[in-house]
């Protein structure tokens, strides 16, 4: 009894179905004319946090990832590996820089590309490398201890990391390339201000900007990631950002807020950071923003407590963060067409 009731009920809903399909299509056809086109649906993944923090666990297990230490050689191994087994294309970009002191460090820049044959593409980058010196650290016995590097550097690693699990998953529209800068750290320290500062920051992706992985190499936009994990963290819009990418800022902002992350990423400017954006806008030509806190009531640096300190650690690492700009830049990632 109850199977013909089904029955009866399943063929009325079809032909009801039928019905509409039909109308809906005429009714759309002749609507088409004056109506401006339905905007694109896109099917955005889910950002994992978990997942993210993992990775930067992951790296901060190694030791300080300090140029010409065995963490460092190790944990870059790691990260090729992690590259191609979520299916990017990976090159590498091994060289000696001179820092600012003259010693010799064995930089090591590692590129994931998908679809390297589709010519729209995005750059999304973050350092890997840790600080040597502790230099900002309330204690000065620390100075000279190199930084676990859990925000600075590991963070903005595990967020891309994760965002490439997900690529592999589910390409989005355009090609994407996923950088690592390797050296980004290795500034003149704070216990030596009497040394000429200028461009001992940055070494990885200014040797990239002058010499990208492929020749005439060009993308869209691209995004820096760069202390992504800590816990309540600001993310002011970055001054060099808004001079050479503020359409690129407007974007990332207003799909944070549509994405309820709003509360991260306040809609005022913050200050000017020397960052690997700069090599890229200034001498790729590639326009580059700068995702990075600027903490207001921080006392010790206007990039938070840790920056710079022996607590740079998983402890102070939160997956609320990792989470509001890791789903931030896939909103972004995806709905690029
Ligand atoms: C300066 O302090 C000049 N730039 C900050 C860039 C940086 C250091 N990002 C991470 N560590
Ligand atoms: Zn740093």
């Amino acid at each position: 009894m109850t199977m013909k009731i089904h029955a009866i009920t399943y063929s009325m809903w079809a032909a009801l179905l039928l019905l509409l399909v039909c109308c809906g299509g005429m009714g759309s056809r002749s609507a088409a004319k004056a109506e401006p086109e339905v905007a694109r649906v896109v099917d955005v993944p889910e950002f994992n946090a978990d997942s993210a923090y993992a990775y930067v666990a992951r790296q901060v297990a190694f030791g300080p990832r300090v140029p010409n230490s065995e963490a460092h050689r190790a944990c870059g191994d790691y990260l090729v590996q992690q590259l191609k087994d979520f299916g990017a294309l990976v090159d590498e970009q091994c060289d000696v820089v001179d820092a600012f002191d003259g010693t010799p460090l064995q930089m090591r820049n590692i590129i994931g590309s998908y679809q390297p044959e589709n010519r729209k593409r995005l750059l999304l980058c973050a350092h890997w490398d840790c600080r040597p010196w502790a230099d900002n650290d309330p204690d000065e016995k620390n100075y000279h201890t190199p930084v676990d590097g859990a925000n600075d550097g590991a963070s903005g690693v595990g967020v891309l990391l994760e965002v490439a699990r997900q690529i592999q998953q589910q390409q989005p529209e355009l090609g994407v390339d996923i950088i690592f800068f390797d050296v980004e750290d290795y500034g003149v320290p704070q216990f030596m201000d009497d040394v000429y500062d200028g461009n001992s920051w940055c070494l990885g992706s200014q040797y990239w900007a002058r010499t990208p992985h492929v020749s005439d190499y060009n993308a869209r936009f691209g995004i820096l990631l760069d202390m992504v994990g800590g816990r309540d963290a600001t993310f002011y819009k970055e001054g060099f950002s808004e001079e050479y990418a503020p359409a690129v800022l407007d974007k990332v902002w207003n799909k944070a807020h549509a994405a309820g992350y709003g509360k991260y990423f306040p809609k005022r400017s913050g200050d000017y950071v020397t960052d690997d954006h700069l090599p890229v806008n200034r001498i790729a030509r590639i326009p580059c923003i700068d995702i990075i806190p600027m903490m207001r009531d921080s006392e010790r640096s206007s990039f938070g407590d840790t920056w710079h300190t022996v607590n740079d650690n998983m402890e102070h690492i939160d997956r609320n963060t990792l989470k509001a700009v890791g789903q931030t830049v896939l909103e972004v990632i995806y709905n690029e067409e």
